[in-house]
């Protein structure tokens, strides 16, 4: 039997980085988008241990001509979607680039495969960021929660996640969200909150810094492991049925809570390094969120391995190597 081929657009950020090393596991040929920056050295860092059995392409996902070519090259199987500007606070910075990119981008991409192979099954990453700050009674949110974005990128992936099942519904395409919570890892952006206080907590721990300056403290998320998160996008495209499921563990904390324990198992007191800086506020603010992931885990089985302590537990691991090789 010949190898199913993906191509994951943004195959060089963290879930990307993941997923391709869990397909490649799965016997997949896996293909994959880059897009050009003027230096080229670090922008592939998190493949490096797969990079000689995977093929990279240049593409943009505010191209349609780069996306035509790279899908006619790999006539693939599966598509995950997973490009974006992906950072919240940025996208109230550039938010007309955040909507080309991260909403006009994924309809040159469905566009794309309906006219080249409509049969091609797509992963669409969708975030709990669209929930906004909806809660249904008891707390959670889940598929039926209304979307009600507080942010550009929310809006952007609400526009995706609309146009995704309106493709599905007007052409048959077989496309389907992952409605995933925050999911983090040590190759998660330093610029997101949970590795920027590992990183800075070791680097305070070991004397390279003396404070940690963050936005709001009383936001709560609730907390995944990306390794845990891609096997959960598979599942989703092996369904007979392009449909949409919410991925999360169920529990959330607050980014105090995340302090306390990242600067307690370092033997450190949060309260004397933290320090809110409003730089790091948003405009609006999401406040809380924690998912309720029932539907994932009875149709596919899923469930996953990490904990919120055991992630973050390999996260302060990371860079306590990274601080000592360096
Ligand atoms: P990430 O690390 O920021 O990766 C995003 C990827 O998109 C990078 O490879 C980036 O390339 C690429 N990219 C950015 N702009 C592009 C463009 N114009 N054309 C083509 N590629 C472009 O994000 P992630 O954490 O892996 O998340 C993967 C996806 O899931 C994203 O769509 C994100 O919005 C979504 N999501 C993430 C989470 C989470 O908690 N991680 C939760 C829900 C949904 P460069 O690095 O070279 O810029
Ligand atoms: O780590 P964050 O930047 O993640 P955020 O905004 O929840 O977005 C991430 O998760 C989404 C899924 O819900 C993804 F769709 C999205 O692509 C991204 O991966 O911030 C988490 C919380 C926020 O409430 C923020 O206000 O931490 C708070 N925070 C407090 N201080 C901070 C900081 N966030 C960042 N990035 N930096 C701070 O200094």
């Amino acid at each position: 039997m010949s190898k199913k081929i993906a191509l994951i657009t943004g195959i060089n950020g963290q879930d990307g980085s993941y997923l391709s090393e869990f397909l490649l596991k799965k016997g997949y040929e896996v293909h994959g988008t880059l897009k050009r920056n003027s230096v080229a050295e670090n922008q592939t860092a998190r493949l490096d241990n797969i990079f000689n059995q995977i093929k990279l392409h240049y593409a943009d996902l505010t191209d349609l001509s780069s996306l035509i070519s790279v899908i006619q090259q790999t006539n693939p199987d599966e598509i995950y979607n997973l490009a974006a500007q992906s950072h919240v606070r940025i996208s109230f910075d550039q938010p007309i680039y955040t909507a080309n990119v991260t909403g006009i981008g994924t309809l040159n991409l469905l566009e794309a495969v309906k006219l080249i192979k409509p049969s091609i099954k797509i992963y669409q990453a969708s975030s709990s960021e669209m929930f906004g700050n909806s809660i249904d009674e008891d707390g959670f949110q889940r598929e039926s929660t209304p979307l009600n974005p507080v942010s550009p990128y929310g809006c952007a992936k609400v526009f995706s996640y609309n146009i995704g099942r309106n493709y599905r519904n007007s052409y048959g395409m077989f496309i389907s969200n992952g409605i995933l919570f925050n999911h983090e890892s040590p190759r998660r952006g330093t610029n997101f909150v949970t590795n920027k206080v590992c990183k800075e907590a070791v680097k305070i721990k070991l004397g390279l810094s003396n404070e940690l300056k963050l936005g709001n403290l009383d936001a709560t998320r609730d907390w995944g492991h990306a390794k845990d998160y891609v096997e959960a996008m598979w599942m989703i495209l092996q369904q007979e049925k392009p449909d949409d499921y919410v991925c999360s563990t169920g529990i959330s904390h607050s980014v105090q809570d995340l302090c306390d324990y990242t600067f307690s198992k370092l033997g450190l007191d949060y309260k004397e390094y933290v320090k809110v800086d409003e730089k790091f506020l948003r405009p609006e603010e999401l406040h809380n969120l924690k998912g309720d992931s029932s539907k994932l885990k009875s149709v596919t089985g899923w469930s996953p391995e990490y904990t919120f302590e055991t992630m973050l537990d390999e996260m302060i691991e990371h860079w306590i190597n990274f601080y000592k090789k360096n």
